[in-house]
């Protein structure tokens, strides 16, 4: 019999993802570059399911049933490429190429039209969970042609993480509208994880407790809206102990993030599309600070702080404070992601159901969350909701944590503590609420130099000041309608 999917690429992604589909009863066809990786997986996991091995890549397209849904999870970059590239001659009209690695979606859309010529589907695929969502249910994210969900799309579903019996997998959009979205994700994360690190360092410094006793706040956290992965592994890292020096893990571990690029292409594509994503701007810019390490150098004990001692009476109401402040400030990061994911739909024709990101990343991803469900609740509303803060429900909750998060982002600026992404998330609030933005002085300004015109509130059409003449105004376009 034929295999009903294959698996090239059985590094640790591929190899779970492999045996994930083994254990949900699909037959699958197994293969890498390198043999040695594929013969471990049979060794090792063989009684998984059924796998049919391969050497070459000719064997392994011959053992699989048409139309061939053939999966890469290999390095993305030059390894995908180089794998499509050997499977094209081998696949007929039809047949199905998904790439599940973290592809930038600019290459995904390249590929797609690339295979489009030559009959093959491709989908480009999301996947988040890391190793061990691959293995037990990762949140999926497929892009590519609709005709192609159809045969693949419940394989896919299968294997996913289920959340009240839904799969957390469903069509995204065509081309690169998949990679796009865990791209997005992944941003998302950058925000959330520097939004928790955040609470976390205010709390230290704010009240001296130690990691220990932070993990049970962060545990404590977890029981209510801030429910999520982020929160319990938070509290798993402060509450361990390093065997060496029998300190906390997290006071010995050396302070600069590392980012693999998924923050960085976020951050790209929102200046590209013009979206504000202030929240994972300043993460993604946190660990860059982080890592700078002349700058830091050079600032470590010369720059003073004139701060006074910090002395925060009500040890409790202050946690709560940061609570709220966190709430807020994450809600904030997604509402500005979802913007992104809105903005690139529109730019590129995808046509992307926000509720259902928001549903399938409810599980097996690494931004898992309770408050998803509200999200997706949001978008079911109003499916073309100009603002997620304005939804009802979100600006209720944010109208609530108000006060405690502006008390906290003044205790921050008064003591020292750099919470860029509390205060950025507060700044952005405070922004698009506002009724008149100082943007008109901005306009003021082009004009002046550079008689880039301006709008006025009271009339149609576009002016400019004679600035260096007589300071008059002429009317530069449009005019009485
Ligand atoms: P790696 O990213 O470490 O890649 C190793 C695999 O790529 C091996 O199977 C290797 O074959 C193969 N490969 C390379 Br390298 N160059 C190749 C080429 N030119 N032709 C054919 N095969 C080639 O594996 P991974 O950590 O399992 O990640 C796989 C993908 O999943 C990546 O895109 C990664 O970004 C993504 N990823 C996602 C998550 C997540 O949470 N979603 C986590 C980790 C990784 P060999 O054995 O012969 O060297």
């Amino acid at each position: 019999r034929l295999a009903e999917i294959g698996v090239t690429g059985l590094a640790v992604m591929g190899r779970n993802l492999a045996r994930n589909f083994a254990r949900h009863g699909h037959r699958v066809a197994i293969h890498n570059r390198t043999y040695a990786k594929t013969q471990s997986l049979i060794d090792d996991h063989g009684d998984d399911g059924t796998f049919v091995p391969s050497e070459s890549m000719a064997d392994f397209v011959a053992s699989l049933e048409r139309p061939r849904r053939v999966l890469i999870m290999v390095k993305a970059g030059a390894g995908t490429d180089a794998v499509i590239e050997e499977l094209i001659p081998l696949l007929e009209e039809g047949d199905i190429v998904i790439d599940a690695g973290n592809a930038h979606f600019p290459d995904t859309i390249r590929r797609e039209n690339y295979l489009k010529e030559k009959g093959l589907h491709f989908v480009g695929t999301g996947v988040s969970g890391g190793e061990e969502g691959a293995l037990n249910g990762p949140s999926i994210m497929p892009g590519g042609s609709r005709e192609s969900y159809e045969s693949l799309g419940p394989l896919l579903e299968n294997i996913s993480a289920k959340v009240d019996d839904t799969p957390c997998c469903t069509y995204v959009g065509p081309d690169g509208a998949g990679h796009f979205v865990k791209m997005v994700h992944n941003g998302i994360e950058y925000a959330d994880m520097q939004l928790i690190a955040e609470a976390y360092d205010l709390i230290r410094q704010g009240t001296g407790k130690s990691a220990a006793e932070i993990a049970d706040i962060f545990r404590s956290w977890n029981e209510g809206d801030l429910e999520s992965f982020l929160i319990e592994i938070t509290a798993e890292v402060l509450a361990h102990v390093d065997a060496e020096t029998g300190q906390a893990l997290v006071d010995v571990i050396l302070d600069q993030a590392e980012q693999k690029g998924t923050g960085r292409w976020t951050v790209q594509n929102a200046l590209d599309l013009g979206v504000p994503i202030t929240g994972i701007a300043e993460a993604t810019f946190a660990r860059a600070l982080s890592g700078g390490v002349p700058q830091r150098e050079a600032a470590r004990g010369v720059l003073p702080a004139h701060t006074a001692d910090w002395a925060i009476d009500d040890g409790d109401a202050f946690v709560e404070d940061v609570r709220q402040a966190l709430y807020a400030s994450k809600v904030v990061a997604y509402s500005q992601g979802f913007d992104q994911i809105a903005a690139a739909s529109a730019e590129f024709g995808w046509d992307i159901d926000r509720g259902a990101m928001a549903r399938i990343w409810r599980g097996g991803c690494i931004i898992r969350a309770r408050f998803l469900n509200r999200i997706t609740e949001a978008y079911e509303r109003t499916p073309d909701l100009a603002l997620l803060i304005a939804d009802p429900y979100f600006t209720e909750a944010i109208s609530a944590a108000l006060p405690a998060w502006r008390r906290v982002v003044v205790a921050a600026a008064e003591h020292g503590i750099p919470t860029p992404a509390f205060s950025s998330s507060l700044a952005y609030y405070d922004g698009v609420r506002a009724d008149r933005l100082p943007a008109a002085l901005i306009q003021g300004q082009r004009d002046f130099f550079g008689a880039h015109t301006y709008r006025r509130v009271d009339k149609p059409g576009t002016f400019h000041t004679e600035w260096s003449l007589d300071r008059s105004e002429t009317q530069i376009s449009g005019g009485e309608a």
